[in-house]
């Protein structure tokens, strides 16, 4: 028995690396990116693909270049699944005919099996770009959107088409611009909508799609942008759905826009509340997020530590995290803290530290001491130390650790080391478990502009 196991195991391993160096002849360079390993964890689904890549191929009747998703959960030139409602998979392909130089569109092929299970061709076209951007696939009320966002030759200038496929004919319900693309429900109605933002010269629009009604509704901000920095989906306090954009505006500031829904249609907050977007102005890297992970999203403003006087030249900043309060109409302060974008981390400031404490960096290690701040001190280097925070490669943790540092937060690569200066007999000083629950590891932004 054990032996027929290992006979049949010999066997399939010669017959998928057979198929794998097949896929390796047909595809040319873009078969890299199986590996052979790849193939033995999941044969089932290479097979799979390289005989629909093979069907492809006899029915256009020369060789393809696969093309891959740039961005998304989604990465591969083959989407597999029942996209017509009869209960059996098509086989979408991404792909370009081989051997064109010039910039040519991306091809769209539909695939399907028939009863024996041999795949064939039924219906290809020419996409809306040069590459694909992003690739998503959406059930909304029992119809499957094949939402697919090119990349074209013009810089920062996306499309997406939105398809139905139905009776052997891929068919495109949509066509439009983006800036950037997602599936958010964001008006709490069960289903996702396609989102897009994007920018027209110094436009913002931002637009929600429902494909089953065809009703798009479409918002401008107020900002006038230079870039669109990023966007977060989260909730403002009182848990409405809403939508943070990040724009880059034209001093090179970056600023937040709310879009959220009234009775199904989109609303800027700060036009509904007639708020002034500047108010939430501040150097670029400083990214609307959900920092502390209650689900709503904080958008940062900045302020100077104390002892660093308005004419200094690269004074310490303080961030603070402002939520969007719908029933006041504006944004909120919920918490200050010491924010570093560079190294990815928040230190919530206790609320007994709040204009009592400073901080100071050291611009080469990038660690940070807070100290007791005090006025008759001239220099903040000789005021009373508390903590110093340090966020240290993996390699040297042992040697921070010798210098009486300990780790707080590990990650795969580093790990967020803190030391104490002070006595517990320090007003100030805060136990261990005050220091570990103030630590937030976030996102690192390498953007980061100080103006
Ligand atoms: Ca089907
Ligand atoms: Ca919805
Ligand atoms: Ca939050």
């Amino acid at each position: 028995m054990p032996c027929s196991i290992l006979i049949l195991g010999g066997y399939r391993l010669k017959r998928v690396l057979l198929m794998a160096m097949v896929f390796l002849m047909l595809t040319g360079c873009e078969a890299l990116t199986f590996s052979v390993d790849k193939l033995l964890k999941a044969p089932n689904i290479a097979d799979e693909q390289a005989a629909i890549h093979q069907a492809l191929i006899e029915s256009t009747g020369r060789s393809i270049t696969l093309a891959y998703p740039r961005n998304g959960d989604y990465l591969s030139a083959f989407v597999i699944r029942d996209i017509d409602g009869d209960e059996t998979d098509e086989a979408l392909v991404f792909y370009t005919p081989s051997g064109f130089v010039s910039e040519q569109n991306v091809r769209i092929a539909v695939l399907d099996k028939d009863s024996d299970g041999k795949w064939h061709a039924m219906y290809e076209l020419a996409g809306n770009g040069t590459s694909i951007d992003t690739v998503r696939v959406s059930e909304y009320e029992g119809a499957t959107d094949i939402i697919i966002g090119y990349g074209t030759a013009l810089y920062d200038e996306n499309r997406v088409s939105i398809y139905r496929y139905k009776n052997g004919v891929l068919a495109s319900i949509f066509d439009g611009t983006y800036t950037m693309l997602d599936l958010i429900d964001i008006d709490s109605c069960g289903d996702d909508e396609i989102v897009t933002i994007k920018k027209l010269g110094t436009d913002v629009t931002v637009s929600a799609i429902k494909t089953k009604d065809a009703f798009i509704s479409e918002v401008k901000l107020s900002a006038s942008a230079s870039a669109i920095s990023g966007f977060k989906f989260g909730k403002l306090m009182k848990d409405a759905p809403a939508l943070f954009v990040d724009v880059v505006d034209e001093t090179a500031s970056l600023v937040t826009e709310v879009v959220t829904t009234s009775d199904g249609r989109l609303c800027v907050l700060s036009q509904e509340n007639q708020l002034p977007v500047y108010l939430t102005r501040r150097s670029q890297g400083y990214k609307s997020m959900d920092f502390d992970g209650d689900g709503i999203v904080e958008v940062p403003v900045l302020t100077s530590f104390m002892g660093y006087a308005d004419f200094m030249y690269e004074p310490e900043f303080m961030t603070i995290w402002t939520a969007y309060d719908p029933q006041t109409g504006a944004f909120r302060h919920k918490s200050s803290s010491y924010y570093s974008p560079e190294s990815g981390y928040v230190f919530k400031l206790p609320n007994r530290w709040v204009n009592f404490v400073t901080v100071i960096k050291d611009k080469q290690t990038k660690e940070i001491t807070f100290v007791k701040y005090d006025a008759a001190i001239e220099s903040i280097s000789d005021m009373q130390k508390l903590i110093s925070i340090a966020v240290v490669d993996r390699q040297n943790v042992g040697s921070y650790m010798n210098n009486g540092y300990n780790v707080v937060k590990s990650g795969s690569d580093s790990a967020i080391m803190v030391k104490t200066h002070a006595d517990i007999d320090e007003p100030l000083m805060l136990t261990s478990d005050e220091i570990s629950s103030n630590i937030y590891k976030v996102e690192k932004s390498s953007d980061i502009i100080i103006p």
